[in-house]
């Protein structure tokens, strides 16, 4: 009894993991009533609407990012060095074996989304995130660092009130 329990709980896991996954988490995992305010941005080809976004520190968001364009896009929260990282780490993908001056192994281990919160978006698909802003910063910025992107305008702001 115990046994066949246990697969139905498992399976029920399993399969709205899968759901979550293919849908962008309509089942968010931390709860509504931790967060404060849901936000919704609209990701297109090189823009994001809105183009700046004002948040308080301590604030928890959903931010719930649809992508209207007809390419793949990233949402991304980073302070502005962080971004770069990012991006740069992005674009030596491709280019193996070249090494100009830059420290990259520290970068290497925050490497795609470790320590900034991002979520990528198939075209026609929305994804969230749950986000809590920073007390001790000022200005963070969301942007799409596949390569190009945020060189477009795939780029905005994020002013954090006390
Ligand atoms: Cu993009």
């Amino acid at each position: 009894m115990r046994k066949s329990l246990l697969a139905i709980t498992l399976c029920l896991a399993a399969t709205s993991a899968l759901a979550a996954g293919e849908h962008g988490g309509s089942h968010a995992t931390a709860p509504d009533a931790e967060v404060d305010r849901t936000i919704r941005v609209e990701a297109g080809d090189m823009w994001f609407d809105p183009e700046e976004l004002s948040i308080s520190a301590g604030e928890t968001v959903r931010f719930q990012v649809v992508n209207t364009g007809n390419l793949q896009h990233e949402f991304v929260i980073g302070d502005a060095e962080a971004q770069e990282a990012h991006r740069e780490m992005m674009q030596a993908m491709g280019d193996s074996g070249h090494g100009d001056g830059h420290g990259g192994h520290d970068m290497a281990e925050g490497a795609h989304g470790g320590e900034m919160p991002a979520v990528t978006i198939a075209p026609g698909d929305t994804a969230e995130l749950v986000w809590t802003a920073p007390a001790d910063v000022d200005t963070l910025v969301y942007a799409c660092n596949i390569p190009g992107h945020s060189e477009s305008g795939m780029v905005g702001e994020i002013q954090l009130g006390k």
